[in-house]
């Protein structure tokens, strides 16, 4: 076992280059991904971040980056973060927090395929979950989730996105008791926590329904059932050592971790049934309004908890060999394939079988309280050899299913009624994640698989120590996977998901409406524009069009004063944002999107005459978009003044002739 684990280490490090990996993409693959410039791609593919927190979204066949969303992270781009409407999103319980690690996303689900509305993100270190709108591509709502920590195991959608769930990676002690204990009273004192997130179906506001408690295990990932599995939910566990130092070796122990089977209707009725308990905790619940184009931030304070060990029949354990990561469920919701990361084998679950087991108690005894079913009494047969260290399983929507190989560095085709292996084609390099559009839902578009690789290293002109992490397009049309094209990815992509282009560009957002700016500091023409001083604070109501600023020349302002630049953009045309930036200002510019109001908070640090400017080049007279501010001491009797094309120049200047 230690081998085994050693060896996946050393070839982490050094992972194995596949032969020919040079010489992999044969003739007509560059038509293949080819999309001619000014023609849309075929799929949107929505790639997490990881460690950016932010979403990126690609064209796919062409694999050209078409936007970066952010979501857990501040951006100076757009000013998510920084600006005074956007600042409350990244509130939490412990306060403003600019950045998280953004492992998987998940696409808002209508009779478990994509419906094109929303999609999810995870915030693994402080748990969170984004809800991003796909008519405006931006973060509209943000949920922290209370007695969690390492949110990894997240977001999941049942098939109706009735819930968006997320099983906690690190087991802790619950948020409403005493932490402060050794941390080799793990055994005693650190408890597992599934969430159960509810989503309004017009909405898609997000409220935690309830959450389960469970034994002090590290979840990873996990899937929704879909069909006759439609009640269930299936999460890989690991760790079920209940280890707490040195996990490589210490929760690699047991040659079997679980796959956690549950029944969250069944739950879900024990919650509705008045069963669960209410708990006191403290967590952040942040939504953003497009009609004030402004987000607010409330602290909730109570959960619903269900603990498991009082309801055994909700929940239970299947063994599954070596720390099992991706845990996926096949399109017809029969079968579930437990990815251990340290196992020669593939499992493959019957539903059916797992169903059965239930039935005849077939367990091999309980584990913290909970059954443990016989191994084999829930398996439906197992791939062999299929590779070395598997970790994610999406399906092709023709019987088949694609599994990525880290250690050995390869995608594995196979056939999952008969768990033959069909293909199996080298990717460069230490693939983790994968997808293919639609993949892991009830219907996948199949065609192409994407498989997002850890390790880049000679794909791509060095830049230094690090390269950027990369995809691969792979056509799966054919019998054989044929490598098609290589792109380079921002941050860490974990997981990703596509669907088809219609079911998403038809419903976008192009403008804000300006007459339906509900902005409580919105200018909603030139004339509504004005400066209002009260005590220390000055708000500007400041519009911008193409190419000037009103006001442009501002006076008045003094030391100690707090500055809010309110600045409305009155363009109503589509693709015309402008840009704000004051010099010496010390969090980021706006970029105000057409018919939209964004505030820069401002405190100037000395007197002086500080230029503003439009940052987004909007017309040919974009370098003309500018203006001053003027600075005074405190004390100083400078009158507050503010115009647009009326201040003239004292003096006139003009080319002396020569010889005068
Ligand atoms: S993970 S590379 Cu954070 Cu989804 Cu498997
Ligand atoms: Cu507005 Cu440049």
């Amino acid at each position: 076992m230690l081998a085994l684990a050693g060896a996946f280490l050393l070839m982490a490090q050094y992972s194995c280059k596949p032969k020919n990996a040079g010489n992999a993409v044969s003739g007509d693959a560059a038509s293949k991904a080819y999309v001619a410039p000014g023609k849309y791609d075929e799929f949107y593919n929505f790639v997490s971040g990881g460690f950016s927190g932010q979403m990126s979204v690609y064209g796919i066949p062409s694999g050209r980056l078409l936007r970066v969303i952010p979501v857990f992270s501040v951006d100076p781009q757009s000013g998510y973060g920084y600006s005074e409407e956007t600042k409350p999103m990244l509130n939490t319980s412990h306060g403003f927090i600019p950045w998280d690690d953004l492992h998987h996303v998940e696409m808002s689900l209508t009779d478990g395929s994509p419906d094109g509305r929303w999609v999810f993100g995870n915030g693994n270190n402080t748990p969170r979950v984004a809800r991003l709108d796909l008519k405006t591509f931006r973060t509209a709502e943000i949920l922290e989730l209370p007695n969690s920590a390492g949110n990894h195991s997240s977001p999941f959608a049942t098939e109706n996105t009735e819930y968006i769930v997320a099983g906690t990676r690190f087991s802790v002690p619950m948020d409403n008791s005493n932490g402060d204990v050794p941390i080799n009273t793990y055994r005693q004192n650190f408890r597992g926590t599934v969430s159960f997130i509810k989503v309004d179906p017009t909405s898609g506001n997000m409220s935690i329904g309830f959450q389960l408690r469970t034994p002090g295990v590290n979840f990873d990932l996990s899937h929704a059932g879909k069909g006759k599995s439609h009640d269930w939910f299936f999460f890989s566990t690991y760790n079920t050592e209940q280890a707490n130092t040195l996990l490589e070796v210490n929760a690699s122990q047991r040659d079997k971790d679980f796959i956690m089977a549950v029944n969250w209707k069944k739950a879900e009725d024990l919650v509705k049934q008045g069963k669960g308990k209410k708990e006191s905790v403290k967590y952040a619940h942040n939504v953003y309004d497009e009609k004030t184009h402004s987000s607010t931030s409330k602290i909730e304070n109570e959960v619903t908890v269900l603990d498991v060990k009082d309801f055994p029949d909700i929940v239970y354990f299947i063994p599954c060999p070596k720390s099992p990561h991706g845990c996926d469920v096949d399109p017809t919701g029969e079968y579930i394939v437990g990815s251990g990361k340290l196992a020669a084998l593939l499992p493959v679950f019957s539903f059916d079988k797992i169903q059965k087991a239930i039935a005849a108690k077939d367990f091999i005894g309980e584990y913290d309280g909970i059954p443990v079913i016989r191994y084999e009494a829930a398996l439906y047969g197992e791939v062999e050899k299929p590779g070395l260290g598997p970790l994610h399983t999406e399906f092709d929507g023709k019987g088949n299913a694609i599994t990525t190989f880290f250690v050995s560095s390869e995608i594995v085709k196979w056939n999952v009624k008969d768990l033959k292996i069909i293909d199996r084609q080298p990717t460069y390099y230490s693939p983790g994640h994968l997808c293919i559009p639609g993949g892991d839902t009830k219907k996948p578009y199949g065609k192409y698989v994407i498989v997002y690789n850890k390790i880049t290293k000679d794909r791509y002109l060095p830049t230094g120590p690090e390269l950027n992490q990369s995809a691969q397009l792979f056509d799966i049309t054919g019998d054989k996977m044929q490598l098609i094209l290589d792109f380079p990815t921002i941050g860490e992509p974990h997981y990703a998901q596509a669907v088809p282009a219609d079911l998403v560009k038809n419903n976008s957002l192009r403008l804000f409406d300006i007459n339906a700016n509900a902005n409580p500091y919105v200018s909603k023409g030139e004339k509504e524009t004005k400066v209002v001083r009260n005590g220390k604070r000055v708000d500007i109501y400041i519009t911008s069009i193409r190419s000037h600023f009103t006001p442009d020349n501002i006076e008045g302002i003094k030391m100690g004063d707090d500055v809010y630049w309110h600045v409305t953009n009155l363009e109503q045309d589509w693709d015309v944002p402008h840009g704000f930036a004051v010099k010496g200002a010390q969090n980021a510019e706006l970029l105000i999107m057409p018919g939209e109001t964004q505030t820069l908070k401002w405190s100037p640090e000395k007197p002086g005459i500080y230029p503003f400017y439009c940052t987004d080049f909007c017309s040919a007279l974009h370098q003309e978009m500018q203006g001053y501010i003027r600075v005074s001491p405190a004390g100083s009797n400078v009158p507050l003044t503010f115009s647009t094309g009326t201040n003239m120049p004292k003096d006139t200047v003009s080319v002396t002739p020569m010889g005068k």
